[in-house]
């Protein structure tokens, strides 16, 4: 079976050549980026070799670390537009096993815009990854119209990944958990923050009529949905049309129509089980958040699937194949 993960990371130390020095010692790249920095960088490798050996037919890449937003202007531009070259460079030879999202200088919003359109263009790239909030704003802030304005021009989705939080919500929510010095990554990151954060984010697009002013934006998020299956009926309530959002469609029917999720580091049945009784099978795809999982831990789970045949081929592909364009032409 053909089978497409969209949540797989990678990242350049090298590219950190390209920032300026006195910015270097402001980046914060997580203890786990960190760890993995080896398997991040590789490609065509270790990466491959173990696609070939789970059986993955194409891996979607996409960038891990935020240092673009310590740039601005044509500054972030310029060097956002350096990465995507060289991912572009990096996979060209092998365009049924690679594809990516751009990543984006987000901190100068039409420049994003811009090079959306140049790397779906010229690379054909499928859309973009945003990690978490760009220095503290979240993307229903008007001045990020452009790139969704561009998105649903193009047709391509974005992708809205979880970040390191700010260091008002670090201090605030995760720092001196039993007495213990400074922050605590589990709780802000990888153990629930980062989950409860791009929730927050997804509702907020929601609250603010983001969907309903593009309703051919298609959203992806990760993680089986981030909490929001699992909050869904509560959630959908809360946010009816006319309860003081902007949304004139409730959460269900925004939602079914313009987010999907993928079901990246998450490899147990009960919330996939909450994912499909919620936002249905037809927005659910297969991802496995490499190297953070491996793909034998996506692989179990996708061989576990206890659904019909046809069903399982859309998790695994036809979703993906069909959102990205991707597959037989
Ligand atoms: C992720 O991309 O989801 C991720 C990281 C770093 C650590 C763990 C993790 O970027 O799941
Ligand atoms: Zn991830």
């Amino acid at each position: 079976m053909r089978i497409v993960t969209l949540e797989e990371h990678i990242s350049f130390p090298g590219m950190s050549a390209f920032l300026p020095p006195d910015l270097i010692q402001n980046r914060k790249p997580s203890s786990a980026a960190l760890q993995m920095m080896t398997k991040l960088e590789d490609i065509t490798g270790e990466r491959l070799a173990s696609m070939d050996k789970n059986g993955i037919s194409m891996q979607v890449l996409s960038v891990e670390n935020t240092d673009v937003n310590l740039l601005n202007g044509n500054e972030a531009a310029k060097f956002a537009a350096k990465y995507n070259d060289l991912i572009a460079e990096r996979i060209k030879d092998h365009p049924e096993r690679f594809a990516a999202f751009a990543h984006l200088p987000m901190t100068a919003p039409l420049a994003a815009a811009d090079e959306l359109e140049r790397t779906v263009k010229t690379y054909g790239f499928r859309g973009a990854m945003i990690k978490g909030l760009i220095n503290g704003e979240f993307l229903d802030a008007p001045k990020f119209a452009p790139v969704f304005e561009r998105a649903e021009k193009l047709g391509v989705p974005i992708y809205i990944h979880p970040g390191i939080p700010p260091q008002s919500v670090m201090d605030a929510y995760y720092s001196n958990v039993g007495g213990k010095q400074g922050p605590y990554e589990a709780i802000a990151c990888w153990g629930w923050g980062w989950h409860s954060e791009t929730a927050i984010h997804v509702l907020r697009l929601l609250a603010a009529g983001i969907f309903d002013k593009y309703p051919n934006l298609k959203i992806i998020i990760g993680h089986m949905g981030e909490m929001l299956p699992m909050m869904w009926v509560r959630s959908e309530r809360a946010f009816k049309p006319g309860a003081g959002g902007e949304n004139q469609r409730t959460l269900a029917d925004t939602f079914r129509q313009q987010l999907y999720i993928t079901t990246s580091g998450f490899f147990t049945q009960p919330p996939l089980q909450l994912a499909l009784d919620t936002i249905g099978v037809d927005n659910i795809m297969l991802s496995v958040d490499y190297p953070f999982s491996t793909n034998e831990m996506g692989i179990d789970f996708l061989n576990s699937i206890q659904l019909p045949a046809d069903q399982v081929e859309k998790i695994a592909h036809g979703n993906a194949d069909k959102l990205l364009g991707l597959g037989a032409k």
